[in-house]
């Protein structure tokens, strides 16, 4: 042999071993190695034939077989092994001559049990961190044989509309099978099913999404087959958990204006399965600010609406129970008291213990207005930002530190103004608070019409 030829030799064994180091991941191995187990038939019957460890799932058989202990057609095998990945979303690319298919954690996500030539098929799924079991399955049906199985990194899911997390079983349990980007929540699957990796049946699927509505209160409805939740601002006006044959089911909110999350969780116990949801606008807007969250009235007939926190303090009206009062974003700094909306426009003080609030009493602002003496509990309003950019600061004035930036368009509810009404305190979608100059906003009240603060 010449030293060019085993030069060539050595390379192409040196590119071989670097092929087979790409095959297994970075992710650290739970078990070393797979567990192998051939059959002398195509359809894995019997007692194996032979049982071996192997370092990788990556074996170009060509006319020859695994062993001599194997024939060189009409075989077949399986190899499992526990990896342990990190958290996120994986593609599992299979590629064969014949037939292959393969599971994690018991779901198929490759299925290509069939007689052909060689090629790859992939297979994606979401893993939690931890260990997850693969099995394979693998058949020769003649000629020559093909067995690969690598994975990595899926591309990143961006989710620009809906969350879409798909679970193979009826009650959203565990970790997602897989998480998409729904452009809508308007499916008709029929009698199949949604997404690979989920079953025809027994599957459950939880849509979540952050929307801006205008002032107003509003109707959702959710069409489904078969069960459903559906909650806005963490209110759930929708409960119909139940198997049903496609139906409409609607809940009315009030919303003040601003992002509001809303969450749809639905499952399909067998048959057809359908989900749709939509929504519109009815009439009677509340007015101000917040977009805060929800209230509902918990007191056994009837609660006071104070005109500030305090008993002491007088009544403007009274709600009944069950009642939804929009949270304005305030509390007083025991947080005994919460302000709210009524959607005839009045604001006003309730007992918290009286309620029950979408949100912590605690993650709400202490008000520190005008409190104790009676009189207007205070004015907020909306405003939308109306240039590219714009800093957020700690206090009124390019002097303060910029806290963080806002993109144009970006609702904001306003809270206060300094003196001059130059600058305006604002709270942001995510909830945190600063300055902004006035002179870019949008806003839905007069500046001067906000609490000096
Ligand atoms: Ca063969
Ligand atoms: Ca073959
Ligand atoms: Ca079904
Ligand atoms: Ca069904």
């Amino acid at each position: 042999m010449s030293a060019k030829k085993i030069f060539s030799v050595v390379f192409v064994g040196l590119m071989l071993l670097a092929t087979l180091a790409l095959g297994s991941s970075d992710a650290a191995a739970a078990d070393s190695v797979w567990k192998a187990q051939y059959f002398n038939n195509k359809s894995l019957s019997g007692a194996p034939v032979l049982e071996r460890e192997e370092r990788d799932l990556n074996w170009d058989w060509g006319y020859g077989s695994p062993s001599s202990a194997v024939k060189f057609d009409d075989f077949s095998a399986r190899w499992t092994r526990i990896v342990n990945f990190s958290a996120g979303n994986y593609r599992f690319s299979a590629t064969m001559d014949d037939g292959m298919r393969v599971w994690v954690d018991d779901v198929l996500i490759v299925d290509s049990w069939n007689t052909g030539a060689l090629r790859t098929v992939n297979g994606d799924r979401y893993l939690a961190g931890g260990d997850h079991r693969i099995k394979v399955e693998y058949y020769d049906d003649g000629f020559m044989g093909f067995a690969r199985l690598t994975w990595g990194p899926a591309a990143p899911v961006t989710i620009n509309n809906w969350r879409g997390e798909y679970f193979n079983n009826r009650t959203l349990s565990g970790n997602p099978v897989a998480i998409r980007d729904d452009a809508n929540v308007d499916f008709n699957w029929s009698e199949g099913g949604p997404i690979t990796g989920v079953g025809n049946d027994n599957f459950s699927v939880r849509w979540t999404r952050s929307l801006v509505f205008q002032p107003g209160r509003y109707r959702f409805t959710a069409r489904v087959d078969d069960g459903v939740r559906l909650w806005v601002n963490n209110q759930l006006i929708v409960d119909k958990w139940i198997p049903q044959t496609v139906q409409s089911h609607s809940g009315e909110i009030e919303l003040l204006g601003g992002p509001a999350t809303v969450k749809m969780e639905y499952y399909d116990q067998n048959g057809f399965a359908e989900a749709h949801l939509s929504w519109q606008r009815l009439t009677t807007p509340p007015t101000g600010g917040g977009g805060m969250g929800t209230a509902t009235v918990t007191a056994a007939y009837f609660l006071n609406v104070r005109s500030a926190p305090g008993l002491s303090s007088s009544i403007i009206t009274y709600v009944a129970r069950n009642t939804i009062l929009n949270l304005m974003g305030y509390r007083d700094a025991a947080g005994t008291w919460i302000l709210v909306g009524l959607a005839n426009g009045t604001q006003g003080w309730v007992h918290a213990g009286y309620v029950t609030t979408s949100v912590p009493v605690n993650s709400l602002a202490i008000w520190t207005g005008q409190v104790g003496g009676g009189g207007n509990p205070g004015q907020t309003g909306n405003a939308t930002v109306d240039t590219g950019y714009l800093n957020v600061r700690s206090g009124p004035g390019i002097a303060n530190s910029v806290i963080t930036v806002v993109a144009d368009g970006t609702s904001l509810t306003m809270t206060h103004r300094n003196s001059a009404s130059t600058w305006v305190r604002v709270i942001l979608p995510n909830g945190s608070q600063g300055w902004v100059n006035a002179g870019y906003l949008l806003t839905s009240v007069s500046i001067n019409s906000l609490p000096v603060g």
